[in-house]
């Protein structure tokens, strides 16, 4: 099966205890291979653009909020079946649900600050990555 490729954010909860590191080593582990990465910190108007699809969510303004309070690592992240691969080891949104061994079961503090994002689809994957990245910035 070909390469595939999904976009990852390892959000501000993480960044804040300096997780970059021990989280990247997990996706890694699981498979995945860092071809772009940058360390950004969201504008109000990308956050709020980035998660347009949660507008009529209750939590949406506190999710922009979260998103927007330090740093966070954008990355594309290449492997066979990159998006489900990728879920797979994050784990359920609410960590309490989440499965051990998983990023989120290790390293989430809630179901909001839960420690990294992954497109749940080739589609969204697609476009999250062209939200942040031009295709010159990903090294294969
Ligand atoms: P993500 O998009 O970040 O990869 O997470 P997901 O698919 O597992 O979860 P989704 O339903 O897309 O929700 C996006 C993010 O919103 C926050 N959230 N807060 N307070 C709440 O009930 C609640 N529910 C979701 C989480 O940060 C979640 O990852
Ligand atoms: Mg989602």
């Amino acid at each position: 099966m070909a390469a595939t490729r999904t976009f990852s954010i390892i959000k501000p909860d993480a960044t804040r205890r300096n997780l970059t590191g021990a989280v990247t080593k997990m996706l890694e582990e699981a498979g995945l291979r860092v071809v772009a990465s940058k360390r950004i910190h969201l504008t109000r108007e990308q956050a709020e653009g980035f998660y347009e699809v949660h507008k009529e969510r209750p939590f949406y303004g506190e999710l922009c909020d979260f998103m927007t309070s330090g740093p966070v690592v954008v990355q594309v992240l290449e492997g066979e079946d990159a998006v489900k691969r990728n879920r797979d080891v994050m784990g359920a949104t609410n960590p309490a649900d989440a499965e051990e061994g998983t990023i989120r079961k290790t390293y989430a503090e809630s179901i909001e600050a839960n420690s990294v994002h992954g497109s749940d689809s080739e589609e969204n994957a697609a476009n999250e990555i062209a939200f942040f990245f031009s295709e010159d910035e990903i090294v294969g």
